[in-house]
């Protein structure tokens, strides 16, 4: 069943979680803070109200979530690991299973096998649970689950506000995004109330940036390519080697990009270890990126999506700026 609507969901989600005691968190590989905030705000519910939960990461957390409360207490899933027992499995600001990553690949039967609940915004969801709650208007799952807590009458601590709150700032930029509504700037007011520290989450989420992160942006942008209302920029192997920089480091880059004057949409190619290429794509309303990321399995937002293309560079600059191209040309005439 796939609700939108908070409090008849809320029913069938409270019925589900009811029912278990050790309840799996699962969300997408790669987690940002929508992703950490969520399941780290459903833990603290879950364990606050006399319930196991067992919070999973897919792969490394970013850096800007470690100082969370209740961090130490996400794993993260290393290869061969073993699923833990779990009644029900609840998964988070995923669009699919598949997303979780190599969790997925190397439990899918078993994942397949237990009660599956959802809670996310993404409008590609496939809604495979057997309870979801998929609201693509909320700006944040953070948000959406904060109102889902509440309708079910779980706790939400300070501590779990927190949380939820990164989910909140992170995935609307600080409310610059065009998904967030007076709802968005509701759940944060009501988040503050609750007891969430954003004093301290603002200090870890803008101005925590290493050096290295800052040398790797001004040598990606200083290549940056532009072409009227589009715009592109290329992270290397080679320059992630000379600046040092993480893997994630580059992801603000595409925020950036997006600034520019005149710009309409952009994309962030990312060259990954693995011979794969990594896209990140922005735009305006009216221009529907998520449907161009889904030409290769990506997914996401209408105007922020992602894609990984099994390609090197030179072929992945051919397959995604015609894309882009043809989009703006038809925005232009709509
Ligand atoms: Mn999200």
């Amino acid at each position: 069943m796939i609700y939108t609507d908070i409090a008849t969901a809320a029913v069938a989600f409270r019925e589900q979680i009811d029912r278990a005691q050790r309840i799996l968190l699962l969300t997408h590989v790669n987690p940002d803070g929508d992703a950490l905030g969520s399941l780290l705000g459903a833990y603290h519910a879950l364990r606050d109200s006399g319930k196991e939960p067992i919070a999973l990461a897919s792969s490394a957390l970013p850096s800007y979530c470690m100082g969370l409360p209740g961090v130490e207490a996400v794993h993260v899933y290393q290869r061969g690991d073993p699923l833990p027992e779990a009644d029900l499995v609840w998964m988070l600001d995923t669009a699919s299973l598949s997303r979780v990553g190599l969790i997925f690949d190397e439990h899918r039967a078993t994942l397949a096998s237990r009660p599956l609940i959802i809670t996310d915004h993404h409008v590609t969801n496939d809604g495979g649970g057997s309870v979801n709650l998929i609201d693509p208007s909320a700006a944040s799952t953070a948000d959406l689950l904060f109102r889902l807590l509440r309708a079910m009458g779980l706790p939400v601590s300070p501590a779990a506000a927190t949380c939820l709150t990164v989910g909140v700032i992170t995935d609307t930029q600080s409310f610059q995004t065009s998904s967030t509504t007076p709802q968005t700037l509701r759940t944060a007011a009501d988040l503050l109330e609750t007891g969430a520290d954003l004093r301290a989450l603002i200090g870890a989420v803008y101005f925590s940036i290493p050096e290295s992160t800052m040398r790797l942006s001004a040598l990606v942008l200083n290549a940056m390519r532009r072409e009227g209302a589009l715009a592109w920029a290329t992270v290397t192997r080679a320059q992630l080697a000379l600046t040092g920089a993480s893997d994630e480091a580059s992801d603000d880059t595409i925020t950036q990009l997006q600034r520019m004057a005149g710009v309409r949409v952009c994309v962030l190619f990312k060259e990954r270890a693995d011979g794969t290429v990594k896209i990140s794509l922005r735009s305006v309303p009216g221009i529907n990126v998520a449907a161009i990321a889904l030409t290769w399995g990506g997914g996401g937002h209408t105007q922020a999506a992602g894609a990984t293309l099994p390609m090197p560079l030179a072929e992945a600059f051919d397959a995604v700026l015609p894309l882009l191209r043809a989009a703006l040309a038809e925005s232009a005439t709509a």
